[in-house]
């Protein structure tokens, strides 16, 4: 069956020593891909997974010498990870050695191209194709993964955009409004489908993560510096976001506000993993958080902004709000919210104080509504196909 979600196990022309996974010999569409973008849409790419020998898998309990069983390595799905807080948290997790990284991207050969330049070892992670602004690449990823034939353990939501001076939408594939469409809906089926793959883990601890923001919280300085996020009563999302018949704001407002779409998003992703929390934590003992990594001002997120304020807000954060983190760190923190034996509680939006511990902080008004998330929650499963 031709998919076009495409598996690429560590490198391109490596497959990892401890990875069952093989891919077609006649199946090499993408090793010739020369553009930087590759559209989901032009890829045919057919993946097999062929178990070989009883090798360890990633994701297998392995023995230790003296006879007891050790917590096996464990496998960790990051969307966006090829660049920024994604790429460094796969780097920081990989680094570990207990977690072998599945790179979420819809870039695959730049996240090659990035994995190989943190230095991220052969065999500690593999690249499976995801484009977010596309519920089929959303589901082909799925069954792409599915048959990998790994456990899933984790699942971190973080990849995003942000299109801070757009004053016209772009729509995803299936005509939603982008910025929620990539950050909120893709990672919303995302989520709930690999929900099934996460229940039948056997990891001591399994962790379903999605990155939240100090700008979509309007009780912070920050979170009040215009364009404030703000849902409204999600007129604009029931209506489906599509901008041509109705608004691509999901509070419905006529004109479109590119730095505000993003922001929504962020509530969005946090009212997401309260409802998460609220509906599958008992039944699952799945942990379900999200944080504020810190403001990361080098990333490429900022990329669509105006050169002068990527030029200034770095050293402004840096300086004046003291808010700037670096990549690096951003990635152990990311990372920790993935392990860490003590970041396990539920339903929580982690933040770091000045010492660069972790506390967990208090969300807007807004972003802790219950009857909001579940009246988005509801829309988004009609949207994304799920109701
Ligand atoms: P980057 O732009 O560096 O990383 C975003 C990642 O998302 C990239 O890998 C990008 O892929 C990927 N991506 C974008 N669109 C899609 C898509 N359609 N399908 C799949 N992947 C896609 O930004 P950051 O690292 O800064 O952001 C990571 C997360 O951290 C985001 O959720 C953001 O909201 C959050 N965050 C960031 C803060 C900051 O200060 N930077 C502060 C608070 C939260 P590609 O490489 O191909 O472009
Ligand atoms: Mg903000 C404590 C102060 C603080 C912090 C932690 C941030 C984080 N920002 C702060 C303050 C201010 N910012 C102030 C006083 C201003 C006015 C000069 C300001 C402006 C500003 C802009 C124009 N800040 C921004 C922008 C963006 O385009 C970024 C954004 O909103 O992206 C959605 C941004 C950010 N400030 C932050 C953080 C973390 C961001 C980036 C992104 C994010 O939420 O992902």
């Amino acid at each position: 069956m031709a998919l076009q979600a495409a598996l690429l196990p560590s490198t391109l022309s490596s497959v990892p020593k401890k990875c069952s996974i093989a891919v077609a010999a006649k199946d090499t569409a993408f090793l010739s891909v020369s553009q930087k973008k590759v559209q989901a849409a032009s890829l045919s790419v057919r993946t097999r997974v062929a178990t070989t020998a009883p090798v360890a898998t990633p994701g297998s309990s392995t023995a230790a010498k003296d006879g007891k069983k050790t917590v096996r390595q464990g496998v960790v799905v990051i969307t966006g990870a090829s660049s920024g807080l994604g790429l460094a948290a796969a780097k920081a997790l990989a680094e570990t050695g207990k977690w072998h990284v599945v790179m979420a991207c819809r870039d695959f050969l730049k996240a090659a191209k990035a994995a190989k330049g943190a230095g991220m070892a052969d065999g500690s992670y593999t690249i499976m194709h995801l484009d977010l602004a596309s519920l089929d690449s959303v589901r082909q990823f799925v069954d792409s993964f599915r048959r990998a034939g790994m456990p899933l353990d984790s699942l971190v939501c973080n990849a995003a955009i942000y299109r801070p001076t757009a004053r016209t939408p772009t729509f995803t594939a299936d005509g939603y409004e982008m910025s929620v469409g990539v950050n909120h809906l893709g990672h919303f089926l995302l989520a709930r489908l690999l929900l099934d793959d996460m229940q039948k883990s056997d990891y001591p601890s399994r962790r379903l993560i999605i990155l939240g923001s100090i700008t979509g919280n309007t009780n912070t300085l920050a979170g009040n510096i215009p364009p404030k996020a703000g849902l409204g009563d999600l007129r604009g999302l029931a209506a489906g976001l599509r901008g041509q018949n109705g608004s691509a704001m999901i509070d419905g407002s006529e004109s479109f506000d590119g730095a505000k779409a993003y922001k929504d998003s962020k509530i969005c992703n946090m009212l997401t993993m309260q409802e998460l929390h609220r509906r599958y934590h008992e039944e699952t003992g799945i942990t379900f958080a999200s944080l504020y990594p810190g403001c990361i001002a080098t990333t490429g997120l900022f990329r669509e902004h105006i050169p002068l304020f990527r030029l200034l807000f770095p050293p402004f954060q840096k300086f004046v709000t003291k808010g700037f983190v670096s990549e690096a760190e951003s990635g152990k923190r990311l990372a920790h919210v993935v392990s860490d034996p003590s970041l396990t509680k539920s339903g929580v939006y982690w933040s770091w104080n000045k010492d660069s511990a972790s506390f967990e902080n208090q969300l807007s008004q807004e972003a802790s509504d219950p009857e909001k998330a579940k009246k988005l929650w509801e829309i988004s499963e009609k949207l994304v196909g799920l109701a």
